[in-house]
């Protein structure tokens, strides 16, 4: 049951893009097919993550899968052709990858909300999400040896980082199926609630991170995900620190000695030890 007063906004076919209380709710909307995606569901959640980075009322977003039986069961493999995932243009494509990096780089937190399955690329997606919210309906897996197809980025090395090696191999190579409890046991989600409960309790989860620093939040999604990110990830949280060093007088004495046409004065910031 919701508990929020949602306003919907957006012209688009596959998802839904709904804002309340500084939370942007993101949902795949392809409920008759699992919420599988097909490229222009990613282009569209693309666009939608895009407007929630963008807005600077929203300091949390949610991914979520329309209905209760999936949040998301991967590329649809009903238009799955010979070099990837087959739109309305005949072209292949492999286009979740950019969401994956999308999700990673945005530097607001991003919330999974997970009923039902969460299956192979869809199961991927919560991986990289930095917080999975569950109902007691829940089940994740992998099912590529299984299906022809394999994640050897973030579907491979975050599952493992996440929930060690052996787990992430066992998941991988038998493709197995596990229920919420035990996706909380080895530390694959945050939180398992009755389905009844689900929204009410990620929104509350939301509203948690609203009260806290947007800043601190971002500089710790940068600095977590920039050890297993290597060089992107390093280039991420370098931007952050420029950010940073923007908003400070001393480099702002820069900046206005070159427009003023004068020698900047940096003698009285300090030079800590
Ligand atoms: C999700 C499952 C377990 C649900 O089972 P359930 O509840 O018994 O329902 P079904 O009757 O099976 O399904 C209901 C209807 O939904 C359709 N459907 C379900 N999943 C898909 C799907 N993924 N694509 C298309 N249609 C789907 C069913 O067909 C059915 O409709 P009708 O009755 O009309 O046929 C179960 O459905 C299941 O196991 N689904 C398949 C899960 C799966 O294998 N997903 C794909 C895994 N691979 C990826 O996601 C690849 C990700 C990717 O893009 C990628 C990323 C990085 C590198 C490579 C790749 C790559 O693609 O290779």
């Amino acid at each position: 049951m919701s508990t929020v007063d949602w306003k919907r906004s957006g012209e688009y076919e596959d998802i839904f893009y709904d804002t309340a209380e500084g939370i942007a709710k993101i949902t795949i909307n392809r409920p008759e097919r699992r919420n599988a995606f097909r490229p222009t569901t990613l282009f569209e959640l693309q666009d939608a993550f895009n407007r929630a980075r963008e807005d600077g009322e929203i300091g949390a977003i949610i991914l979520t899968g329309a209905g209760d039986q999936a949040f998301c069961s991967g590329g649809d493999q009903k238009i799955r052709g010979d070099d990837g995932y087959v739109g309305s243009d005949g072209v292949g494509r492999l286009n979740v990858l950019d969401l994956q990096v999308q999700i990673r780089r945005l530097p607001k937190p991003v919330i999974a909300m997970v009923a039902g399955y969460a299956i192979g690329g869809g199961h991927v997606l919560h991986v990289c999400c930095d917080l999975t919210i569950a109902a007691d309906n829940a089940v994740f897996g992998q099912t590529g040896p299984k299906v022809g197809s394999f994640d050897g980025g973030y579907g491979a090395w975050l599952l493992a980082e996440t929930v060690g090696l052996k787990k992430a191999r066992e998941i991988w190579y038998l493709c197995r199926q596990y229920d919420a409890k035990q996706a909380l046991e080895m530390g694959l989600v945050n939180a398992v609630v009755p389905l009844e409960r689900l929204e009410e309790e990620t929104v509350q989860w939301c509203r948690e991170l609203l009260e806290k620093s947007p800043l601190a939040l971002r500089m710790l999604k940068g600095a977590i995900n920039a050890v297993s990110d290597g060089a992107a990830g390093m280039q991420q949280f370098a931007g952050d620190a420029t950010l940073l060093y923007y908003m400070s007088e001393e480099a702002q004495e820069g900046r206005d000695a070159f427009k003023d046409k004068r020698k900047p004065d940096f003698s009285r910031f300090p030079r800590r030890p």
